[in-house]
């Protein structure tokens, strides 16, 4: 729920998380640590896709989870089952994960463990079609899960979320035999919205999509990854 009761009152809401934001990224920054803000309404498949990821990578890239959840320890749970640290945050009343709230987890991070020593941080939001694509957490992508379940036309209806998203993944595949749904539709819907999104068709139960998924982490990470080296070659 949020407090934005005038125009005013809203640009100053968004200018203060702006800030932390910035605050977020210089951290992320520092530590060489790419941060991916993942969101879709409820139930899309956020922490299945956080949980695959995690199975698939965790060897590979060094991770961390901020798990964004009203009330509710439960997918903060079922992602430390992949023994990789998850700070959990329950947000109460709020729709959405602030900037302030991710810092928790940030610094939460930065405490316990050593931050150097991690490539990306998963932020799992809120799940809500609306607010999360307003509120910068301090991420280098957006990633945004849209389920075939929940019809074509939400690019449209829900055009922040869409237009926002470095990635969207069209989730549930396998259940496309059972719906009168057009792919083709969804991803034109989107492509309306933004032209340059990359979009991924996944389904977590038949495991298609999730190696482009996978790569497009690995890219992510290595790309963002590269400043950092190239500042450091020049420097010898
Ligand atoms: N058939 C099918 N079901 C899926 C798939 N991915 C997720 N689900 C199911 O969808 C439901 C919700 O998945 P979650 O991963 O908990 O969704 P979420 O987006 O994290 O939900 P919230 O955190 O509550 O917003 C679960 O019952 C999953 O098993 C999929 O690819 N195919
Ligand atoms: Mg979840
Ligand atoms: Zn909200
Ligand atoms: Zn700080």
């Amino acid at each position: 729920m949020h407090q934005t009761f005038d125009a005013a009152l809203g640009i100053n809401l968004l200018h203060a998380n702006q800030k932390g934001a910035e605050h977020n990224r210089a951290h992320f920054d520092k530590w060489g640590i790419t941060c991916f803000n993942v969101m879709s309404s409820p139930g899309a498949g956020k922490t299945v896709l956080l949980e695959q990821t995690l199975a698939a990578l965790k060897d590979e890239l060094k991770i961390a989870v901020i798990e964004g959840d009203m009330t509710t320890e439960l997918d903060a749970d079922r992602l430390r089952q992949y023994g990789v640290p998850v700070f959990a945050i329950n947000t109460g009343r709020s729709c959405h994960l602030d900037s302030k709230m991710v810092a928790g987890g940030i610094h939460q991070l930065e405490h316990q463990y050593n931050p150097s020593d991690f490539d990306l941080v998963l932020v799992e939001n809120v799940g809500n079609l609306v607010c999360p694509a307003e509120f910068e957490v301090g991420e280098h992508a957006k990633i945004a899960l849209l389920s075939i379940t929940e019809g074509e036309d939400k690019p449209l209806k829900y055009p922040v979320m869409f237009q926002e998203a470095d990635c969207l993944l069209i989730t549930k595949m396998d259940l496309a035999p059972y719906l009168e749904v057009d792919i083709n539709r969804i991803a034109a819907n989107v492509r309306q919205m933004n032209p340059y999104a990359t979009i991924i068709p996944v389904s977590a139960k038949t495991g298609e999509g999730l190696d482009v998924w996978f790569d497009w982490v690995k890219s992510q990470v290595a790309s963002q990854n590269q400043p950092l080296l190239d500042a450091a070659i020049s420097s010898r």
